[in-house]
């Protein structure tokens, strides 16, 4: 079986790629699968649909893929049940808040590969991309021969997990819907990842960064707080997602407690009669227009928040459920009591 190739036959898109021994993807001149050959049809993302010939598709993950270590079959934080090594040493991240968590866990040498939406710590920057979290690469994945992929709802799509599993390569999901059940899927994880040490250290100094938020801004009065996840249409929080969670930890009442939801829309006329006492933003390029462009946006403009600039724009450690979602608490309890929990 070394050195044989296999040849992936791209349906809808004219090149085919052909994934040698080492795993390297190159595109190839247009070729049609031979003729009596049972294919498997995988959709790689969703616009490339590829067929490849089952017979050698076992064939060639044996080859792709490393020596086939211990299993285990676990249930991830999704619910789904995977078969994970007892020791992960080639991992694929598909979420800025997982490659925060991997590299708080010690294990940045051990992160083959991570998406271009990655970039904290800085050299998460530097590991190979997989392409978008959204809509990552297939081919760019298996070509990592990762033993264990880690991916997230609050960031991938269910079709790529699925989309992996059918190729034999375990994704974990991870998950959490509030701040101490952050806390919880980072010790989860570090279970997983044979870091569990690591993972309880990282846990306890966040909870202790909670609790002492906590107690600062205990008795306070409580703001409104209007989250805007995107602006158009306007995108908020739903109720049970850890951003709602860390608002009402940091001493605010978030809007929307009633929608359903985790990320639901919400029109202006809904909004106008809630008058949140305050607006945040997440400052992240593709998530802010300048608070002027607010000032200027009809409907936007009837707010009292708008009028009197009570926006604010926050850190993007507040979208993402990992290690530095405590440094997203503090600055929210900074802002919305000031002086009770300045930043540490
Ligand atoms: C809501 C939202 C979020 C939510 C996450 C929700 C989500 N799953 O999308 C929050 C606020 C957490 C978020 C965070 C970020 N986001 Co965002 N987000 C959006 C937004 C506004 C809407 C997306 C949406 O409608 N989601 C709803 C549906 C699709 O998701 P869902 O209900 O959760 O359902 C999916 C999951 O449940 C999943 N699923 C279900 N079960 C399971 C199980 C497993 C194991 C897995 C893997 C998946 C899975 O399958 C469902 C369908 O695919 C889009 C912009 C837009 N207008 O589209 C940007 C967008 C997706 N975000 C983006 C970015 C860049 C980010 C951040 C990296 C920002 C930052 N600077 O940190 C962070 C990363 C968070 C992280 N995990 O580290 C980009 C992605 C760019 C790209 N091409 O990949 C977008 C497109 C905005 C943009 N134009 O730049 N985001």
């Amino acid at each position: 079986m070394a050195n044989k190739a296999l040849n992936i036959f791209q349906v809808r898109k004219t090149n085919w790629l052909s994934v040698q021994n080492n795993a390297k993807l190159t595109p190839e001149t247009p070729k049609t699968p031979p003729r009596g050959v049972a294919a498997a049809r995988i959709c790689l993302n969703s616009q490339v649909r590829v067929r490849i010939p089952t017979c050698v598709l076992a064939a060639a993950l044996w080859v792709l893929l490393p020596a086939s270590a211990a299993t285990r079959a676990v249930k991830d934080q999704t619910g789904r049940v995977v078969n994970v090594p007892e020791s992960p040493h080639r991992l694929v991240s598909l979420a800025p808040n997982i490659t925060e968590i991997v590299y708080a866990l010690g294990l940045g040498d051990e992160l083959e590969g991570d998406t271009d939406n990655c970039d904290f710590p800085p050299q998460a920057k530097l590991k190979p991309h997989v392409g978008t979290m959204v809509n990552p690469s297939l081919e760019r994945i298996v070509a990592l021969k990762p033993d264990l992929v880690l991916g997230t709802p609050e960031a991938n799509r269910r079709e790529t997990a699925d989309q992996l599993e059918r190729l034999g390569i375990p994704l974990y999901g991870v998950t959490a819907n509030t701040l101490a059940g952050t806390l919880a899927s980072i010790e989860d994880l570090g279970k997983i990842l044979g870091r569990a040490a690591e993972a309880r250290n990282v846990v306890a100094q966040m909870q202790a960064r909670v609790d002492r938020v906590k107690t600062r801004i205990a008795g306070r009065p409580k703001p409104k707080v209007l989250f805007v996840v995107w602006y158009r249409p306007l995108i908020t929080v739903g109720p049970h997602t850890f951003i709602a969670d860390v608002m009402r930890t940091a001493g605010g009442i978030p809007i929307g407690e009633d929608l359903k939801g985790e990320w639901p829309r919400l029109s202006l006329e809904e909004l106008l009669p809630q008058d949140p006492d305050l607006i945040l933003f997440p400052e992240s390029e593709s998530f802010s227009p300048s608070k002027q462009e607010f000032q200027n946006l009809p409907g936007w403009k009837d707010l009292q928040a708008v009028k009197e600039n009570r926006m604010f724009f926050v850190s993007e450690t507040i979208l993402r459920p990992g290690p530095r979602l405590v440094d997203a608490l503090e600055e929210l309890a900074g802002i919305l009591h000031p002086g009770a929990a300045p930043r540490e």
